[in-house]
């Protein structure tokens, strides 16, 4: 797909998902070094740095995306030509789609040993990492029940319910708000995350932090499916993750907003659950505690603090 229209995708939530963004900014810049027609190495450069930035700058929450941006343009590393930037680029492209859909798949087997015979798991949002564990844990037989959220404003529980209807899990589809009154119910909740700051903290679509404090008010563990490229490596620097704030066209009927001049609406997209409510974040390498987010950063991501202290 031409990158111009990825870009509108993912900007308009078309393509949606934290790890579905990331993949899909990584075939479009695939795509684009294919189409870039120059012997130019520098000019080649210019415009994939070009191609970058605007896919970056399309949703600023899910790291996933400049993690996978990152990764992808790093394929052009040591090229001395443009056919050999091309081709490093394509791999690291091609490398990073099958790893993702790879890390999805594991975080499924390993977040399925979480989730026991009988277990009601509560949901929120539409998360492919968070699914794979519960479809994982169906598929090997086990008994479970879910609590999905509708997901106010953009009801991306409708494809949480389609997903797990068509897999034949029996689920209670309910309103955000009656998260509270059914979590007495529920054994375990599974969320995905957009991305992981150093301190082990997660940022998932907004709502996910009032169930994170209602499951620790009521004992039930909350495990965070999330692969490897979403933890946030500039957090180490005190760099904070930019909550998307989108239209307020999403809540609101923007002409009976207009009626309503002493009425701000707002409209975040994602909120902050501290580490200390999320019992663990299962990623494709294995599940950790959220205190070693580091780790994962140093380990996974190649971002050590040597790397930043040379960058002073
Ligand atoms: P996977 C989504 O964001 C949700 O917040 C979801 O929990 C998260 O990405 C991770 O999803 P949005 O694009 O990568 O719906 O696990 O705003 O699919």
């Amino acid at each position: 797909m031409l990158l111009n229209q990825t870009a509108e995708k993912i900007r308009s939530m078309e393509i949606r998902g934290a790890g579905r963004i990331a993949r899909a900014a990584a075939e479009a810049l695939k795509d684009r070094a294919g189409r870039v027609e120059t012997d130019d190495i520098d000019l080649f450069r210019r415009e994939m740095g070009r191609a970058a930035e605007t896919l970056v700058s399309t949703r600023p929450t899910a790291v996933s995306l400049p993690n996978a941006v990152r990764f992808v343009m790093r394929g052009m590393d040591g090229a001395t030509t443009v056919r050999e930037a091309r081709d490093g680029l394509t791999d690291a492209a091609d490398s990073f789609v099958l790893a993702s859909e790879h890390a999805v798949e594991r975080i499924g087997e390993i977040g399925a040993r979480h989730i026991a015979d009988g277990d009601v798991v509560l949901t929120h949002c539409n998360s492919e990492a968070a699914l794979a564990c519960i479809l994982a844990a169906h598929r090997e037989g086990k008994e479970i029940e879910v609590f999905a959220t509708e997901v106010r404003p953009r009801n991306q529980g409708l494809l949480t319910i389609r997903t797990l209807n068509d897999a034949g899990i029996k689920t209670n589809f309910i309103v955000d708000s009656a998260v509270r009154s059914f979590i007495n119910d529920v054994d375990l909740v599974v969320t995905g995350a957009d991305a992981v700051t150093v301190n082990g903290a997660v940022v998932n679509k907004i709502g996910t932090a009032q169930i994170a404090l209602a499951a620790h008010e009521a004992r039930t563990n909350l495990v965070v499916a999330a692969e490897t490229y979403k933890f946030a490596p500039r957090t180490i620097l005190g760099e904070r993750i930019a909550i998307e704030e989108r239209d307020i066209a999403e809540v609101l009927d923007p002409a009976v907003a207009a009626s309503l001049p002493n009425v701000r609406v707002r409209n975040p997209a994602f909120d902050v659950t501290p580490a200390k409510y999320v019992d663990l974040i299962v990623t494709e390498m294995g599940a950790i505690p959220p205190q070693m987010a580091y780790c994962i950063i140093r380990d996974y991501l190649g971002w050590d603090l040597t790397e930043f202290q040379k960058a002073f």
